[in-house]
């Protein structure tokens, strides 16, 4: 009955045991885990737009490789999460059509534009930092595929954020420009980094029922909290500051203060209006238009192994 399928249900997900494909669940866990996961997929996909944009212009052989591993990875991400969410009944044509349609998000991050060579450094530090800050919970989320892919997911975003560093590191050492140039990308990023976690947990619809599902491990506020904390010594050590009058550490509570982000242009973002919204979805649609040959021939020879022409 559905009440004894209910109590399995819960029995797996409160003992930390995972829920799996065949298993029986909730629509409504369903529905929750299609939407974050596609979210999730779609933002990797989109991701590779900023950094893609200084391909060309990446100063050094090393840099350019290291950069076309980075984004070849983020489609590697965006394809493992695809198939995550395949597992739950969904077609993955028919998310990258919701995507290039507007009816699913992606990150409001990848909404901005990459104006100087330093924002490759700053992405991989401050972007891929929250991202891993977010993900590393995620591995142990109670769906199964999701968490697993997260496991491999998370090993590669450590290393996009060591070369990150690694990056403005380098540019730290060089001249009074260099400094500037990461100074300002630093300035420009810092708030949307931050306001990748989600809004705050009193303005977060989802929250309570993916923490009580065990698909979020801990709330959009938490996990802000710690990536500021996590980025605040590493800030000291490359020299640069975050453009909040508001950081200071609290003794009492063992962790770093923090001014508000702002949420007006966080929600204008999310609803599409971000200074590059219009621009990351046109290219999306464009590459999936120009890649229809691409799919059309790949089913005519599925088809053509599945049934042999004998004649
Ligand atoms: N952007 O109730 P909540 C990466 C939406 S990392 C846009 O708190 P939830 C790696 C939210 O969907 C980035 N929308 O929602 C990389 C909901 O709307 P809905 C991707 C946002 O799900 C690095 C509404 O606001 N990572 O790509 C955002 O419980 C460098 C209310 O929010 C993930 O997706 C936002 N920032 O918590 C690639 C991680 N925040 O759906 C390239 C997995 C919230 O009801 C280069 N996702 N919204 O219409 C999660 O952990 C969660 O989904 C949260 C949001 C924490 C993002």
């Amino acid at each position: 009955t559905t009440t004894e399928l209910e109590t399995e249900f819960e029995r797996i997900v409160q003992s930390d045991q995972r829920i799996e494909p065949r298993d029986w669940m909730p629509d409504g866990y369903r529905k929750t885990l299609i939407r974050q996961i596609a979210q999730h997929a779609h933002s990797e996909i989109i991701g590779m737009q900023p950094e893609g944009n200084w391909l060309t212009r990446a100063p050094s052989l090393r840099r350019k490789a290291i950069l076309m591993a980075k984004v070849q990875d983020e489609a590697g991400h965006g394809l493992y999460l695809y198939s995550a969410t395949e597992t739950l009944g969904v077609d993955r044509a028919e998310l990258t059509e919701n995507l290039i349609e507007g009816r699913q998000k992606y990150s409001s991050i990848f909404n901005y534009p990459t104006l100087s060579y330093a924002d490759v450094g700053v992405i991989g530090w401050l972007v891929d930092g929250a991202a891993i800050c977010n993900q590393v919970p995620l591995c142990r989320s109670s769906y199964g595929p999701y968490g697993r892919a997260m496991i491999r997911v998370c090993k590669e975003e450590s290393f996009h954020q060591r070369q990150g560093f690694e990056l403005l590191m380098t540019m730290m050492t060089g001249t009074h420009a260099q400094r500037d140039m990461v100074q300002e990308s630093v300035n420009r990023w810092w708030w949307p980094a931050l306001m990748m976690f989600g809004p705050p947990d009193d303005r977060s619809p989802n929250s309570a029922q993916s923490m009580a599902w065990r698909i979020k491990r801990h709330t959009n506020d938490e996990l802000r909290q710690r990536f500021v904390d996590m980025s605040v010594p590493q800030a000291e050590i490359l020299g640069v500051t975050f453009p909040d009058p508001d950081l200071a550490w609290n003794a009492e509570r063992g962790a770093y203060d923090f001014g508000e982000p702002d949420w007006d242009e966080f929600m204008q973002v999310v609803k599409g209006n971000g200074a590059t919204s219009v621009e990351r979805i046109a290219n999306r649609r464009a590459a999936h238009e120009n890649g229809a040959w691409v799919r059309e021939a790949a089913a005519a020879f599925a088809a053509r192994t599945a049934a042999p022409d004998t004649t």
